[in-house]
């Protein structure tokens, strides 16, 4: 350890309250330029330290998907942590740090939680969306009091405490004293590896490589770049190449880390032209989400969830299967039909991955995912984007079927979900609550009305008692069912930073049919238009339809 010889001189400097940083779905979101106001980062930061109090002795980990104003973040967290009284912060080198990646270090060095700047999928550069998400003792995000206490923290300070000190070279790992605090930066790269080669077939999978499958991952020029590359070029041999865009860049190379089909479309546009490799995957920001895809064919986050649960006894790490499932509400009930099957549990819990934390720490549920493209199991407690594609991997290993093919067998065990999302972005913040609460308000008159033929046998809004700890969530969105067959469901995003984006989830299943393939937006045509009536969209915002459909 590199000797303190200077003493850093500790500054308690007055500040003034800086609003805009509210909780929302996945830790605290603002557009980069009004992180970079003076102050915000420092108050913030002081907040944080305040309420989760790492007193003498407390330990963090410490990173993010390098995000542009990540690297000065860094340097102020690391000062103030210093400040406070913590004793260790593992920092990952030159700050990159995935989500699921720092989840599996909180726990594996059993450190008191973690620091992660991330905005997800949310896009990045000097014009886009700084984050910050705090993350507890078992590796999960904070929960909703812990959240809204540092909220409140943020309105009150008047002070943070801040070491004068120069900045700690992240590029090269090893440990340096700041003041009285450890400075450890680490490489996340091989422990991630190491626990992924824990729970698949790496032998099966180089094996599948080797008979001449071919796979692309798109790692969105964010976080996800230096795992993919060691996992699936150097541990699995898929080929050189096979990872693109994997370099982590501030703006993440000018395009939206969003892996969808409309922000990752040079991939679908690749899985579906002639010569389409047998599989493709992407990773957002900062590597908790995944895109999953097979030759002509993209595969629904819903769908994906459904098919990985009731296939994950083929990987060593579930050779029992799952004890139970936990979807999001809004997420497709194919989950449901292989919990069903397989004789155990499936969890319906609001969105936000937060909520499944206890469940994984009662050991209720293994895998858990949601229809925003996250999935992930009990190996570490966030949804794992790479954790999917590994999982995939070692499915289509042991079963050598296309991806496609799998597909069409699981529906034809389970019957079919369609599903789509749509979006309506940029929406003004008052007119979309208007929205919301008129249709509160129309929700007791909807039962027993006939809408374009499909008759509403419930209408409310979802409210959850978490199983384990009874801690209550209410306004969950509002969810409208046409018997068990289809399904409308109305929900604010709550991981923007300008404007509101409502979102309208659509869902209709059907029984096994060979003789049906129906694409979506088809398949769900009725009850897209009796979403449109209830609701009154997109009529109200004068607007000819969503912005996005996915
Ligand atoms: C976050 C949460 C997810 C959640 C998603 C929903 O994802 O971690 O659990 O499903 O937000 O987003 P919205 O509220 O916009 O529908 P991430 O990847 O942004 O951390």
């Amino acid at each position: 350890m590199t000797p303190d010889r200077s003493a850093p001189a500790l500054r308690t400097v007055p500040t003034a309250p800086v609003p805009g940083q509210k909780p929302g779905t996945s830790g605290l979101r603002a557009r980069t330029v009004e992180a970079m106001q003076p102050n915000w980062i420092e108050n913030l930061t002081q907040s944080i330290l305040d309420v989760i109090a790492p007193g003498a002795g407390s330990s963090l980990v410490l990173g993010g998907d390098g995000r542009f104003f990540n690297d000065r973040a860094i340097q102020v967290l690391l000062k103030m942590a210093a400040a406070n009284g913590v004793a260790h912060v593992a920092v990952a080198r030159n700050g990159l740090l995935s989500t699921p990646s720092a989840s599996a270090e909180i726990r594996h060095r059993r450190v008191d939680g973690g620091l992660i700047l991330s905005a997800s999928h949310n896009p990045g550069g000097e014009d886009g969306d700084f984050g910050l998400k705090v993350n507890i003792a078992n590796g999960g995000p904070a929960p909703e009091p812990v959240t809204d206490a540092i909220h409140r923290r943020t309105l009150e300070l008047d002070v943070y405490r801040v070491l004068d000190a120069p900045d700690i070279n992240l590029a090269s790992v090893g440990n340096t004293a700041l003041g009285p605090m450890r400075v450890e930066v680490f490489d996340p790269v091989p422990r991630y590896v190491e626990l992924m080669r824990s729970l698949f077939d790496f032998d099966a999978i180089r094996a599948l490589f080797r008979s001449g499958f071919r796979m692309r991952f798109d790692a969105m020029h964010a976080v996800t770049g230096p795992y993919a590359q060691a996992l699936l070029e150097d541990e699995l041999s898929a080929g050189p190449g096979t990872v693109v865009n994997a370099t982590p860049k501030p703006d993440f190379g000018g395009r939206h880390p969003d892996p969808n089909p409309v922000h990752a479309a040079d991939l679908v546009a690749e899985l579906f032209a002639r010569g389409a490799p047998d599989f493709a995957a992407a990773s957002d920001g900062d590597g908790d989400r995944n895109m999953i895809l097979g030759r002509g064919i993209c595969v629904g986050p819903s769908d994906s969830l459904a098919v990985l649960a009731a296939n994950a006894h083929l990987a060593p790490g579930y050779p029992d299967g799952p004890v139970g499932i936990a979807r999001s509400m809004p997420t497709s009930r194919a989950a449901d039909r292989v919990a069903r099957a397989l004789g155990i549990p499936c969890f319906e819990t609001p969105t936000g991955w937060k909520y499944f934390a206890t469940l994984l720490d009662a050991g209720r549920v293994t895998i858990c995912g949601e229809e925003s493209a996250g999935t992930g199991s009990d190996h570490v407690r966030e949804k794992d984007g790479l954790w999917a594609v590994l999982l995939w991997l070692n499915i289509l290993a042991v079963r050598r079927r296309s991806v496609a093919e799998l597909l069409g067998e699981h529906w034809a065990r389970f019957g079919r979900d369609y599903y789509s999302r749509h979006d309506y972005e940029g929406v003004d913040p008052a007119a979309a609550d208007a929205i919301i609460e008129t249709l509160r308000r129309r929700l007791p008159e909807l039962p027993g009305q006939t809408i374009e033929g499909l008759t509403v046998s419930h209408a409310g809004e979802f409210a959850y008692v978490d199983p384990v700890d009874g801690s209550t969530s209410e306004h969950q969105g509002i969810r409208v069912s046409f018997g068990t067959e289809a399904r409308a469901v109305f929900r604010l995003s709550g991981t923007g930073t300008s404007g509101a984006t409502l979102r309208v989830y659509l869902e209709r299943f059907e029984a096994p049919d060979p003789h049906r393939f129906d694409t979506p937006q088809a398949a769900l045509a009725r009850v897209t238009r009796a979403a449109d009536r209830i609701s009154g969209l997109p009529g109200l915002l004068g607007r000819a339809g969503p912005d996005m459909r996915g």
